[in-house]
């Protein structure tokens, strides 16, 4: 899949402080995840983990234009928004390793990461199945009269859902507080998406709904934070509903584990390539001195390492937390 050139939409400005911020988050999850797939060889980590390395721009693009207060409702490729959000990485950690002080106690695993201290949604391993939760969230931060927002995160193996439909319309028909924002990486699985869809014009099919759309060809982070505080903006104001998003980007790692999968047949390295060369993590490291960008990245480490210390010094859940969590109280 080639990457197309940027579109020329909202021209990106950010600060001193945003780029120091937005660097940090980039950071935060390239290395957070970096060390999950270091670790995973050892058996530690006991949930299956699908990476985002290489997507860190699309959560952190959009979290970064959020209030604390609005809501993301992340995937089961969810590290990054979960972590953009203000999830904390130690709890995150934890319920990768299955122990008791995750998330979800140790039982949900990677794909089901959850924080509503920092009102991130769980997420759910069935294929766009979210979605529809996030529209029902969105649905009573409107009922409650709120000015709050949904920003609902999937890929574009779920818009092929039939659940996808039926949400976009009824938040069109409803005005509903939801930006959609699909992370089209281009492949289902292995499954590219020359072989599934008839057109690449997600964006038309989505604008027929009644719904503005947007397409974002590369992974420019401050780009992807200046359309979504547009359109959040726009949300926020009551003025029309929901907005749909195309954040085009690429999963530099296979579908699920922590490998690279260039030799698995279905996609070649250099479709990898331009990615790489338009890294978001090296650019924004490239727009901070070196000292400032060096005591960033030694903080970030502390951070992770301190995380996985947590992660390897927590208990497994007891037998008696097997029957607990079943039921909603
Ligand atoms: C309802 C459902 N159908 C099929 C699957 C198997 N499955 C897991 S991930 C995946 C691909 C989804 O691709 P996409 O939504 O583009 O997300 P990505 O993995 O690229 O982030 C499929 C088909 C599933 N988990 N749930």
């Amino acid at each position: 899949m080639t990457k197309r050139a940027p579109n020329s939409v909202v021209a990106a400005v950010a600060s001193a402080a945003d780029i120091e911020r937005i660097y940090r988050s980039l950071r935060l999850i390239r290395r957070a995840e970096e060390e999950v797939a270091r670790i995973y060889p050892s058996n530690k980590i006991k949930s299956p983990v699908h990476l985002s390395i290489g997507q860190e721009a699309v959560a952190v693009g959009v979290c970064d234009a959020l209030r604390p207060d609005d809501v993301v409702s992340p995937t089961y490729r969810g590290h990054a928004a979960f972590l953009a959000k203000g999830g904390e990485l130690k709890a995150m950690m934890a319920e990768l390793y299955g122990k008791a002080t995750g998330v979800t106690g140790g039982k949900g695993g990677s794909m089901h990461l959850i924080d509503m201290s920092h009102n991130v949604l769980g997420a759910s391993a069935v294929v766009g199945t979210t979605i529809p939760v996030a529209l029902g969230y969105a649905l009573a931060l409107k009922r409650m009269g709120t000015d709050r927002v949904v920003a609902a995160f999937f890929g574009d193996g779920a818009t092929e859902e039939g659940v996808f439909a039926e949400s976009l319309n009824f938040a069109a028909l409803h005005k509903l507080p939801i930006l959609f924002v699909c992370e089209n990486n281009f492949y289902a699985i292995h499954t590219p998406i020359t072989k599934r869809w008839a057109t690449e014009r997600l964006c038309e099919r989505v604008e027929t709904y009644g719904i503005p759309a947007h397409q974002i060809d590369d992974g420019d982070v401050l780009k992807i934070r200046a359309i979504t505080a547009n359109s959040i903006a726009q949300i926020r104001r009551g003025e029309r509903g929901p907005i749909f998003l195309e954040c085009r980007t690429y999963r530099w790692r296979e579908h699920v584990g922590p490998n690279e999968d260039f030799d698995a047949g279905y996609r070649a390295r250099t479709d990898l390539a331009p990615w790489v060369e338009d890294d978001q993590v090296a650019k924004l490291g490239a727009k901070l001195s070196d000292s400032l960008r060096a005591k960033i990245d030694a903080s970030v480490e502390r951070e992770i390492s301190d995380a996985v210390a947590f992660a390897e010094a927590s208990d497994f859940p007891g037998p008696g937390a097997l029957r607990t969590d079943v039921y909603a109280n």
